[in-house]
């Protein structure tokens, strides 16, 4: 039901109680690193609900659960609030343990977190550059930057020698990168996967995965939500 997925705003009633057996998401149905807690709920077959938030005029019911205002957001049925996008997928991954998407071994989980940290250095190259682009600056330099991070994320693939980050089959860090690079058509930086024929072939492998097929949106839902967001007045219920 898509009127259910509007966002609540400041002043609005705060939604009832988590029902016994399942999980909620506060969310936003364009924000990256929710995009991340979405993946892990759908590949794990997680019962939840979502509620959206207006990211512009925050509930005062929200801040209270989450003081630092941010989505990703969980919260269970004994009132556990649980933050940061990494912090919910693992959460997710130990308190459903079937089909883990996180390793066992020790040493594999602290791969995959590693791997998280560099590549979070290149999540704000994601920002950077279409914000300087609508300035109409210079931004040639951030993207050398960025084709040299993707390259080094293209030399991990091509030593690791699977098609995804973890192995042959999809694991976490892959859905902890993704939301990223689905929205690299839309940014206007495919460009910067030139060189990096791997990180490419791997793009494309995940575009196919079911999981990160239902949760994804149009390139022209997408392109309209942009436009609001450039604009300073992002339309957080755009296409509903
Ligand atoms: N480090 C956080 C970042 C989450 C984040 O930045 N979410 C954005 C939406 S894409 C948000 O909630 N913004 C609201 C705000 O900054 O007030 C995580 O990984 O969960």
């Amino acid at each position: 039901n898509m009127s259910t997925q509007k966002c609540f705003t400041k002043g609005s009633a705060a939604p009832g109680p988590v029902p016994k057996g399942s999980i909620r998401l506060y969310s936003m149905r364009f924000c990256p690193f929710a995009q991340r807690t979405r993946l892990v709920l759908n590949a794990k077959g997680i019962k939840h609900d979502i509620i959206n938030i207006d990211l512009a005029s925050k509930p005062e019911w929200f801040l209270m659960k989450n003081p630092l205002g941010l989505v990703p957001t969980l919260e269970t049925p004994a009132g556990e609030v649980i933050y940061e996008s990494a912090i919910t997928c693992e959460y997710l991954d130990e308190a459903y343990p079937e089909k883990k998407l996180l390793p066992s071994s020790p040493f594999a989980k602290a791969q995959q977190k590693m791997l998280l940290e560099h590549f979070s250095k290149v999540v704000p190259y994601f920002y950077k550059i279409p914000a300087g682009r609508n300035k109409g600056e210079d931004v040639s330099e951030l993207e050398a930057e960025m084709k040299e991070k993707f390259a080094k994320l293209n030399e991990f693939l091509v030593n690791k020698k699977t098609r995804f980050f973890g192995g042959d089959s999809i694991t976490m860090i892959d859905y902890w990168m993704w939301p990223f690079f689905e929205r690299l058509e839309v940014l206007e930086l495919n460009n910067c996967l030139v060189n990096s024929s791997e990180l490419k072939k791997w793009k494309d492998c995940m575009s196919e995965d079911p999981t990160v097929k239902a949760t994804t949106h149009s390139v022209d839902t997408y392109k309209g939500f942009y436009k609001t967001y450039t604009e300073g007045k992002a339309d957080y219920d755009y296409g509903l």
